[in-house]
């Protein structure tokens, strides 16, 4: 019997208006995982891989209209909408929730509806925090017993009148009697998929979708948009941020928190092999940071996940070694491509495709041949956290660990140089309100070139108007003594020269910056100041083993470009006009002192 009687009743009012043939309670057991897999693979939802070569493994193919996050399906409905600012989708919570109650009735015919009681973090940690997902898809499910805890011991943690996240979701594909999936990705047409917020009740409801952050709940959903709303209203610091350890030849260890807008590596940074001889790199977590002040003043982080749900294009062993090691096992792959004899397949994998493949929407594929990548761009793998030979001994602390120093970046080709720090709190609390990318000419709604501001890597993730996060994160500010604070560093991986070489090796490489960030968190390490921050002058980073870098490369990665900061000046008040009179009047001074620094 389920203790929890706002649980129970949930789960009842659900059922009722959901109309599944089964409900099912999940346990976590691997027996449970083995089940719905094997489940998956009679009705031809899911591939077994080579099972010698990836014992564990299996490939999933979605939907083509299924293979993403959708930020214009996603929705914040809270009362007010400057609650939840211009950028994101607000929506009449009243509105929504007739709409949606409409899709949902009767949705789960034919399907068993599965409640999976998870917690975000540690069980029991202080940090963490208990959701339940009810879903219709055991795809979900077993994403979800790698990507968080689940099971009874979370049902137990939650006791009587313990509180969690209620998340909502469903396929939207309900079955006539005698009717299965037949091998096709259930889920619903586009403009029936909606990912919904409520942050005044903590709620989430997902309909349509069931990939990634659309119907894994706990992640972007519960972890960043919900939480994000908790934490202001409880003084912590929920951030879309990868954690790492990082350890000096004589054994002294600090852990860095990071921000990074998509695609600019921040899986390969936070299981980074550094290249400086005696100098280790551990992970944390790679994609979410929860932080709270403990009595000491300090900050100290979990990771809220217990996976890793990472894109596969693009990681080798060149680019990821530790993540290569640890997806050869028990690993779930969504869109990649199948080869002849078992195995995945992707582009950026870092050698050639063996023969023919089959690609992720199912049919034959040649290198040259075919019109598109054998591999979804965003096709993932699933994979436990504790698989990666770099995971960090604490990673699981109850406690977290205190966190030294955050790092923000983007992909600039010019202006922003390889490292800068700044000045005070304020003026980091400036450098994240920044952060954003060159935009490729991939993407198809921005000219080439301009920059995409993506404010702490959280405009997507933000449960509320990012005006008000920014003054929150100028208020966290005040609540511990500068020295107690991490310091904050801006970082940039991916300058090129005028002839559009890469001007730094990035990945391992990268632990030589790491390795001055690292110093000036005990205050040592040569720094000089520039209109723009802190930096490191030309002999303050490492180059100790590393070849053709030269001089020149160096004086270039960390010169200040006055002339582009200027006109970058430009471009941050036109970023700041979009937030209004929400926008804190601190970080309008702190573009005044850089203008003023500048001239
Ligand atoms: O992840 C990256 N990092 C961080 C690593 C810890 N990438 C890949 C980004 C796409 C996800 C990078 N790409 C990095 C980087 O530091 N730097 C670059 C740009 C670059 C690419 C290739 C080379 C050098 C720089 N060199 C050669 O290919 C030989
Ligand atoms: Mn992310």
């Amino acid at each position: 019997m389920i203790k929890n009687k706002k649980l129970a009743k949930w789960v009842e009012e659900t059922a009722a208006m959901t109309s599944p043939d089964h409900i099912y309670w999940c346990d976590g057991s691997k027996e449970e995982y083995d089940r719905l897999v094997k489940q998956m693979v009679d009705e031809g939802l899911a591939t077994p891989l080579n099972q010698k070569q990836l014992p564990g493994c299996y490939l999933f193919r979605s939907d083509p209209s299924d293979v993403a996050r959708i930020e214009n399906r996603t929705y914040i409905a809270s009362r007010s909408p400057d609650d939840a600012g211009p950028t994101n989708n607000w929506i009449d919570p009243r509105e929504l929730k007739a709409v949606m109650k409409g899709l949902y009735r009767g949705c789960m015919k034919g399907r068993t509806l599965y409640v999976i009681p998870f917690s975000m973090g540690p069980i029991g940690s202080p940090i963490s925090k208990i959701g339940v997902e009810i879903t219709d898809s055991p795809y979900v499910v077993v994403n979800m017993h790698i990507m968080t805890r689940v099971g009874s011991t979370v049902l137990e943690a939650l006791g009587e009148k313990g509180e969690f996240v209620p998340c909502l979701h469903s396929v939207g594909k309900p079955l006539e009697p005698g009717q299965n999936d037949n091998g096709v990705w259930p889920c619903a047409p586009i403009e029936k998929k909606y990912i919904s917020h409520f942050p005044e009740e903590r709620m989430i409801w997902s309909y349509g979708s069931g990939y990634g952050g659309n119907a894994l709940l706990g992640k972007k959903c519960l972890a960043l948009r919900i939480a994000s709303v908790i934490a202001r209203e409880e003084g912590w610091l929920a951030e879309h941020m990868l954690i790492l350890g990082i350890t000096d030849p004589e054994g002294q260890k600090k852990y860095i928190a990071g921000a990074f807008p998509s695609a600019c590596g921040k899986t390969n940074l936070a299981m980074l092999i550094p290249t400086i001889p005696g100098w280790k790199v551990e992970c944390v977590g790679d994609d979410i940071a929860w932080m709270k002040f403990r009595k000491d003043g300090r900050l100290y982080a979990i990771n809220p996940e217990a996976g890793f749900f990472g894109v596969a294009p693009g990681t080798s062993m060149q680019s990821n070694p530790n993540a290569m090691n640890a997806i050869c096992r028990n690993t779930i792959y969504t869109n990649v491509a199948l080869t002849g004899d078992g195995d995945v397949w992707w582009e950026g994998i870092g050698y050639k495709a063996p023969g023919k493949l089959i690609d992720w929407t199912g049919k034959e594929w040649e290198d040259g041949k075919g019109a598109g990548p054998a591999a979804h761009p965003n096709a993932r793998f699933t994979a436990p956290a504790r698989q990666c030979r770099g995971i960090d001994p604490a990673w699981e602390d109850p406690a977290g660990v205190p966190i030294s120093a955050f790092l923000f970046g983007g992909r600039r080709p010019s202006t922003i140089p390889l490292v800068h720090q700044s000045y005070t709190w304020n003026h980091g609390v400036f450098l994240g309100s920044i952060v954003g990318s060159e935009v490729t000419a991939a993407a198809l709604d921005l000219a080439a070139g301009t920059v995409r501001r993506d404010p702490f890597a959280m405009l997507p993730f933000c449960g509320y108007h990012m005006g008000d996060y920014f003054k929150y994160w100028v208020d966290i500010g005040k609540k511990a003594p500068a020295d107690k604070l991490p310091k904050i560093f801006y970082v940039n991986w991916f300058r090129k020269t005028a002839d559009g070489k890469w001007l730094w090796p990035g990945y391992g490489e990268n632990s030589r910056v790491l390795k001055w960030i690292f110093e000036r968190c005990d205050n040592k390490g040569t720094a000089v100041e520039t209109p723009i921050g802190y930096m490191p002058s030309v002999d303050a980073i490492d180059r100790t083993g590393l070849s053709g870098i030269s001089d020149a490369d160096m004086e270039e990665l960390l010169a200040v470009d006055r002339e582009g900061w200027l006109k970058e000046i430009g471009l941050i008040k036109e970023h700041y006009a979009k937030f209004g009179s929400r926008l804190p009047k601190e970080l309008y001074d702190e573009l005044a002192a850089l203008e003023k620094r500048l001239s």
